[in-house]
């Protein structure tokens, strides 16, 4: 028995590589599974048993894996048993078709630092499993197709750890000796071992309820520590809209009596939907208007609703082997995506979304990490939960919602739901059940699935004013990515409209599906020279080349309408021209100022819309444009612009900074839009080098009856050099230095901001009493925003380098699936010059050097350099 249970042991050599087409199914079953936790944050005993059966005619042993364990006793059919361990695992020869097999083993969740199995936080004591956690607390065969009935019993200390919660139902407590009491939970449902949870602390709940359709009363309770309660009222609310939602559009209806969720502080990612017991970052879970902005509001609806669906895609049908991932993780954003949009604006969410995949998903899929939606290989699996299962794989479930229409989608779910209820699945078993229901053809469609790369696709119109005819011409290119040089031709859903020179739309909408290398989409009835309206609603996730001049893109901006469309047509107009000042071309850039102020001046507009289409594209997506990006000059030209629209529309930006306010803080749409507008203009505003800007950022800084607005002020002031910065962050200390998520924030505002000193800054910060490295969301706070700050992370001194290579050795030692996180941004050294290159590289090699270093971290610096 190892005392801390952390990284995994250094790979002297490289660590294995795991196949999809290795996959074999499971030599034993485990129907049944008894667990019985002697709690202890120093030392847990955890004594299992299993009923185990034969899986087919074969003579192999039973192998259970284990990580950090060591058997205490191992007993077959009662009696003490020989086994022997083998790199972890522990083997026993079985001469039965089906045996009991008991094993004790000790644990301690006190040291557990790598948040992966069963770990202590603020006091808590809690598990999380998924990928390959279970295995740090007992030997099981940890593998997602093995599904087992759980009944786990566990005792604890009454005064620590009065609450105690697992999967299921709660069957039966009692008091213990020593100040000891005890629960015993049972879940009905079979399940993977991904899906175990279980959680002892001193907890307050807040309770609710929610009615199925079919008349279950379905009690709802979220875990807390008490001075958090007043905090959970968002997320009830959510989790009840959320039930609520997937009966209505997706039929499916909740399965058990009891829904809980718990908070924790320690957590490597946003939320798991363990059976029933679902384990969120207290992040995605407490929010109150003083301490989360309405994006923190927006993102807690979002993760809720999104762990609640993964009890129906994920929890009743699961992955068979852990490359399906996306299986459950596309089709689940897909699903939180279409919940976000109906609780909100649409338009908005989509324009979000599209933001995010561009943001992570994009890079990932041009840089050394790309990898299919459905992987080949992994040497981790904690590596693959990536922006492409998770975002590319959303939008690859949107193109079979497109293609097949809505209903025909729905009925391909039903089936898919009633066809797989209780088994481990593939990503091929849903495309079949959406194929059997529609009678769609997908065979070239699930290239989605193999093939890594974000296609591009090349779009010519001709017009011919005789025939009053369109020809649209379409050709697609699938670039080579790592192990895949040579690519086939996507099937791509592209919806299209056109307009005329006055903005009005011609003739319908079309949706072209572009399954060839080329093809062509003739249109009759088009008198004049349209403008073209191209994937709107991002149809499919590929890159447009449409040669759109700035005075189509306007009038686009301006007409189109598909709110998607309209809004990117904005963004393209300011991504064109910010390109063209990055390579020194002159350009009109009232272009861009018209728009805006055609924008801003449209009342039919809401505010959120109005808010996100006057924004610039950010540094990095700029740079994504660019065959060598040049941080600095990329920088310069953003805020060269950003300057003149501040200028140029000035009075507009100062009209929505001194909006009036409600008198009340109003959760509603209208009033989330008009903070967000608001936000923006104060932004603008002191772009324009207003001399009075820095003393409206604070005033609204110190006026603020919300957090949203706070913050957009702070994220301004700290832009700049008044002396109003340096007030403005010591305030928000001193207000918020006890709440840790508030914190974060103090954080990553300054480690975002656009100072020739962050990265100074962000070395000082690292110095910080309040900074650590084993809380996860306080690194991301403060190392991941900093990376993610193009111009201070690519600073020509190397500083920005060095500090994340330097984070991800020290982090590595104590949570290696959160510091394999953080080296993406140095794996992205092709797309910069020389000097930078170099040095990028450089700092990977001393990752790759660093003693002891986790395959986690070895997979991704390893890739990032070959
Ligand atoms: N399924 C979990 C993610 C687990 C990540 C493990 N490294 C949360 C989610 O996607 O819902
Ligand atoms: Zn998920």
């Amino acid at each position: 028995m190892t005392d801390v249970q952390t990284a995994a042991p250094l790979p002297n050599a490289a660590p294995p590589v795991i196949r999809r087409s290795d996959y074999k199914p499971p030599d034993w079953l485990v129907p049944e599974i008894a667990l019985d936790f002697q709690l202890d944050p120093v030392r847990t005993e955890v004594r299992t048993i299993l009923h185990v059966q034969r899986n087919g005619e074969h003579k192999r042993p039973l192998r259970l894996d284990g990580d950090g364990l060591t058997p205490i006793e191992v007993w077959v059919d009662g009696q003490p048993s020989a086994w022997k361990t083998d790199d972890g695992q522990l083997v026993i020869r079985l001469s039965g078709k089906e045996h009991r097999i008991e094993t004790v083993v000790a644990i301690a969740p006190e040291t557990n630092t790598a948040l992966m199995g069963l770990y202590a936080s603020s006091g808590l004591l809690c598990t999380q499993c998924e990928a390959q956690g279970f295995r740090r607390i007992t030997f099981f065969p940890d593998r997602p197709d093995v599904l087992s009935r759980y009944s786990v019993r566990m005792e604890a200390d009454a005064a620590r750890y009065p609450v105690l919660l697992s999967n299921g139902n709660c069957v039966e407590s009692g008091k213990a000796d020593n100040n000891r009491h005890w629960a015993h939970w049972r879940d009905p449902f079979p399940k993977p071992c991904y899906l175990f949870a279980l959680v002892a602390g001193d907890l307050a709940a807040n309770r609710g309820s929610f009615t199925t359709k079919s008349g279950k009363n379905v009690s709802l309770a979220i875990w807390v520590r008490e001075p958090n309660l007043p905090k959970t009222g968002h997320a009830m609310e959510a989790l009840q809209a959320a039930m609520a939602w997937d009966e209505r559009v997706y039929g499916r209806e909740y399965d058990l009596d009891q829904f809980n969720i718990v908070a924790v502080d320690d957590f490597n990612f946003g939320a798991m939907e363990n059976k029933s017991l679902n384990i969120f970052n207290s992040r995605y879970v407490l929010a109150d208007p003083d301490t989360a902005t309405d994006g923190d509001f927006d993102n807690i609806a979002g993760v809720v609703a999104h762990e609640y669906f993964h009890n129906w895609s994920g929890d009743r049908v699961t992955c068979r082997d852990w490359f399906q991932l996306s299986l459950k993780e596309g089709f689940t954003v897909f699903r939180d995506q279409g919940f976000s949009a109906d609780q909100g604006s649409p338009a908005v969410k989509r324009i979000e979304d599209v933001r995010v995949l561009r943001a992570a998903q994009f890079p990932e899929d041009a840089g050394p990490l790309a990898h299919p939606v459905r992987p080949e290989s992994y040497i981790e699996i904690s590596n693959f939960y990536t922006p492409t299962i998770y975002n590319k794989g959303a939008e690859v479930i949107r193109m079979m919602h497109t293609l097949l229409g809505a209903e025909k989608f729905r009925a391909g779910c039903d089936l898919y739901f009633a066809r797989h209820d209780g088994q481990a699945v593939t990503c091929e078993d849903f495309v079949k059940a959406m194929e059997d229901a529609s009678g769609h053809d997908l065979t070239q469609f699930r290239r989605w699935y193999e093939q890594a790369g974000t296609p591009r696709v090349q779009v010519r119109m001709d017009h011919d004013l005789r025939h009053a005819r369109a020809k649209i011409a379409f050709r697609q290119v699938v670039p080579a990515t790592p192990g895949q040089p040579d690519k086939h031709p996507m099937t791509i859903p592209l919806r299209l409209a056109m307009f005329d020179r006055d903005g009005a739309r011609v003739g319908d909408e079309h949706l072209f599906v572009l399954d060839g290398e080329e093809g062509t989409l003739t249109v009759e009835g088009v008198p004049a020279r349209p403008v073209l309206s191209l994937n709107r609603g991002f149809s499919a996730p590929v890159i447009i080349n449409a040669d759109r001049d700035p005075a189509a893109l306007a009038l686009l901006s301006a007409h189109d309408d598909d709110p998607f469309a309209r809004y990117e047509a904005m963004q393209q107009l300011m991504l064109d021209t910010i390109v063209a000042m990055v390579g020194g071309t002159p350009i009109d850039r009232s272009t861009v100022i018209e728009a805006i102020r055609g924008t801003l001046g449209d009342d039919a507009l809401d505010a959120a819309f109005v808010g996100e289409a006057v924004l610039l594209p950010s540094e990095a997506f700029i740079g994504d444009q660019m065959t060598v990006v040049d941080p600095e000059a990329i920088y310069q030209a953003r805020e060269t612009l950003r300057r003149e629209i501040g200028k140029g529309l000035e009075k507009q930006w100062r009209r929505l900074v001194d909006a009036p306010r409600p008198a009340s803080f109003e959760h509603s749409p209208a009033a989330k839009g008009a903070r967000r507008l608001s936000g923006v203009a104060l932004g603008y505003l002191a772009a324009s080098g207003a001399k009075d800007a820095a003393a409206i950022a604070y005033d609204r800084f110190h006026q603020a009856d919300n957090m949203t607005d706070r913050q957009a002020a702070l994220g301004v002031l700290v832009n700049g050099t008044a002396p109003e910065r340096e007030r403005a962050l010591d305030e928000f200390f001193d207000r918020y230095s006890k709440d840790a998520l508030v914190l974060d924030k103090w954080f990553s505002v300054q480690a975002l901001s656009i100072r020739d000193d962050t990265p100074e800054q962000v070395a000082r910060l690292a110095a910080h009493p309040a900074f650590t490295l084993t809380n996860p969301n306080r690194l991301r706070a403060l190392v991941g925003a900093f990376a993610a700050n193009q111009r201070a992370f690519h600073s020509i001194s190397g500083q920005g380098y060095s500090f994340v290579a330097d984070m991800i050795v020290a982090v590595d030692r104590i949570n290696p699936q959160t510091a394999a996180r953080l080296v993406p941004p140095l794996g992205r050294w092709r797309r910069f010059d020389q000097r930078r290159g170099t040095m990028m590289r450089a700092a990977l090699e001393r990752v790759l050097a660093s003693e002891g270093l986790s395959k986690d971290s070895y997979e991704q610096a390893s890739k990032s350099l070959a």
